[in-house]
């Protein structure tokens, strides 16, 4: 039994170790080097998501544990040498009930948060704000139908990178949200299907050329939080990230100010805000 205790607590200290680091380098809004884990939450649903992660690696884990114990004893307590006269029963009712019930009980009480969550997920809270993505190969455009704006967002260059803007990540064009607000995102692909992710906030949907797909996140922490297309849509596939800036009340209000002037939809595009407008008018 002592190589039994020995394992456990070796795994134990794998999982502690795997857990701590997971924390310690997990970045929120972008990915961060030797990253283990998910990225931090900023978002009610990634935190919900996170949680539910968390509780599956344990339970996984535990079972795995249990399982691989089971096969080690057998093979060396019941092997021809150490049993050479093997019992001859074929039934045994309690356990039998046992291994019937226990898994059925360990399902149940995934279902259940994994059930809440996908309501969570799909329940589009009554909205502050919608913003329309539209992936276009190989970039996105961004309508805010409400305040009748649209601009495209592209990634920024290698060479062109400033300050402290992650490689791959950053865009000339940032969308930019309030803090503690719902926003209702729709996504829609104006040539083939993309798909709209950003890890901090818990959302990924596909963005299909023909039909408008809708998901919701609430920011509640201000920064800026990167993502990417993530549906392979051609050569550039890589290379169309999504970066949201979350700002407080004041700051949105002032930057909404500025691109309603800058960015205001100058007709030319009527089809994609008319279709946006109906939609979030249900
Ligand atoms: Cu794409």
């Amino acid at each position: 039994m002592r190589v039994f205790k020995r394992i456990a607590v070796i795994a134990a200290g794998l999982i502690a170790t795997a857990a701590t680091l997971g924390g310690a380098f997990a970045g929120t809004g972008q990915p961060s080097p030797w990253q283990f884990g998910l990225q931090g939450a900023a978002s009610p649903v990634m935190e919900d998501i996170t949680w539910f992660h968390d509780f599956l690696l344990i339970l996984i884990t535990a079972i795995a544990i249990f399982v691989l114990a089971l096969l080690v004893y057998v093979a060396v307590r019941f092997n021809a040498k150490a049993n050479p006269v093997p019992s001859r029963t074929t039934h045994n009712t309690l356990i039998e009930v046992l291994w019937t019930v226990v898994p059925v009980l360990i399902l149940v009480a995934i279902a259940v948060p994994s059930f809440r969550l996908l309501f969570l997920q799909l329940h589009v809270p009554q909205a502050d704000l919608t913003i329309k993505a539209t992936g276009k190969q190989w970039f996105w455009t961004y309508s805010y139908p409400d305040a009748k704006i649209e601009f495209d967002s592209l990634m920024v260059q290698q060479k062109d990178l400033k300050g402290d803007q992650p490689r791959l990540l950053a865009v000339d064009n940032e969308v930019v949200v309030p803090v503690n607000k719902v926003v209702h995102v729709l996504t829609t692909g104006a040539d083939v299907i993309h798909a709209f992710a950003v890890p901090s906030f818990g959302i990924k949907i596909d963005a299909i050329p023909g039909r408008i797909n809708e998901t919701w996140f609430k920011a509640t922490r201000e920064g800026v939080y990167y993502g990417q297309c993530s549906e392979l849509c051609g050569k550039d596939h890589a290379f169309m990230p999504i970066a949201v800036r979350v700002l407080n009340d004041r700051d949105y209000a002032a930057w909404l100010e500025q691109a309603k002037k800058k960015f205001a939809v100058d007709g030319s595009r009527p089809a994609n805000v008319a279709a946006a407008e109906t939609l979030t008018a249900k």
